[in-house]
């Protein structure tokens, strides 16, 4: 099982399938690059690339998918790491989580009022678990990942005033039967397990946070059949729509149902403002006499059918 595993590891360099259709670098998508931001905006992506892929990488088409349709101004920034293979991946990921957090504390020192979402793939989507829930203290792929501390979902940049959405495709260290995963992998461990501490750490993200996982996926799901690379490398062929709705709907709620603070993260409550309730009710409110209408008409439909048919 395990030589399985490091093999498969081997084989997966997720940098030499390209999705048939998707933007992977900058050159190739010039309307991916423009969203790449330094400024202050409303939705700031952090994103982390899968091991050996080219910035941006997989999750490039999504994030344009996610531009394209939340409220307000919108980019992202790479996560900048080596996500490197074999036995530097162990090394590389931490650095990913570390950076990832660095990169985090700056923009939201100097964006205190920005959301903040966080994306990955593969060996980046172990990263964004990793920096928001904590990571290392375990052995990936034979070497051992050196621990990092979790965000604080209290304090600036991790508070629920600034981390509205995360998302995770293909994570390399995960655990089965986890609320937050979608995907018919969601039963199966991945390559390794994340320690009690890393768990605790990211179950203070688990109302923003969703991981995909596929079965057969030898990276995410070790162990469920049938065991194919493909099942890692299509996520943004199969779910880019159904992900980035998600993203687009949790960063917004979330970011609704919190009281604009003072801007330092410190304190946040869950009150939700009335607008978000107000939208909820009137949308219930046009569904239901949408509703009603169609009755009536097709009430009418039937009478006059019937009335037809007798006066012939
Ligand atoms: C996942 O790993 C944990 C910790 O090693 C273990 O207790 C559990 O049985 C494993 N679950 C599966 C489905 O392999
Ligand atoms: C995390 C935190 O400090 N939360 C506090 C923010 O302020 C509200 C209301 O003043 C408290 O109830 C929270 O405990």
């Amino acid at each position: 099982m395990r030589s399985s595993t490091i093999l498969a590891a081997v084989a997966v360099n997720v940098s030499s399938v390209l999705a048939a259709d998707g933007c992977m670098t900058n050159e190739q998508c010039p309307e991916i690059a423009a969203l790449e931001h330094e400024e202050c905006e409303d939705y700031h992506m952090f994103q982390a690339r899968g091991s050996t892929a080219p910035y941006p990488g997989h999750l490039s088409d999504l994030m344009k998918l996610v531009c394209d349709g939340i409220d307000g101004s919108c980019g992202f920034e790479n996560i900048v790491y080596p996500a490197s293979n074999g036995n530097a991946w162990c090394s590389s990921a931490n650095q990913g989580a570390t950076g990832g957090q660095k990169q985090m504390q700056e923009y939201a020192k100097r964006c205190p009022n920005s959301k903040l979402i966080v994306l990955g793939f593969s060996q980046g989507g172990s990263v964004a678990l990793d920096l928001l829930g904590g990571g290392g203290g375990n052995k990936v792929f034979g070497c051992d990942q050196p621990v990092n501390d979790a965000l604080d979902r209290t304090k600036a940049p991790g508070s629920k005033k600034q981390v509205v959405a995360a998302a995770s495709f293909g994570p390399t260290v995960r655990n089965a039967d986890q609320t937050y995963t979608v995907g018919g992998g969601r039963d199966f461990n991945g390559t390794a397990v994340r320690s009690e501490r890393a768990l605790d750490g990211l179950d203070q993200y688990s109302d923003i946070l969703r991981t995909w996982c596929n079965e057969g996926d030898p990276i995410c799901a070790v162990g469920s059949e049938p065991m194919d690379v493909a099942n890692h490398l299509n996520y943004f062929e199969r779910y880019n729509d159904e992900a980035s709705q998600w993203i687009i709907e949790t960063a917004e709620k979330t970011a609704q149902s919190m009281k604009q603070g003072d801007g330092n993260g410190q304190n946040t409550t869950e009150e939700s403002n009335g607008n978000g309730k107000g939208i909820i009710d009137q949308s219930k409110e046009s569904i239901a006499s949408r509703e009603a209408l169609a009755k009536i008409l097709f009430f009418f439909l039937v009478a006059g059918s019937i009335m037809f048919c007798m006066l012939r």
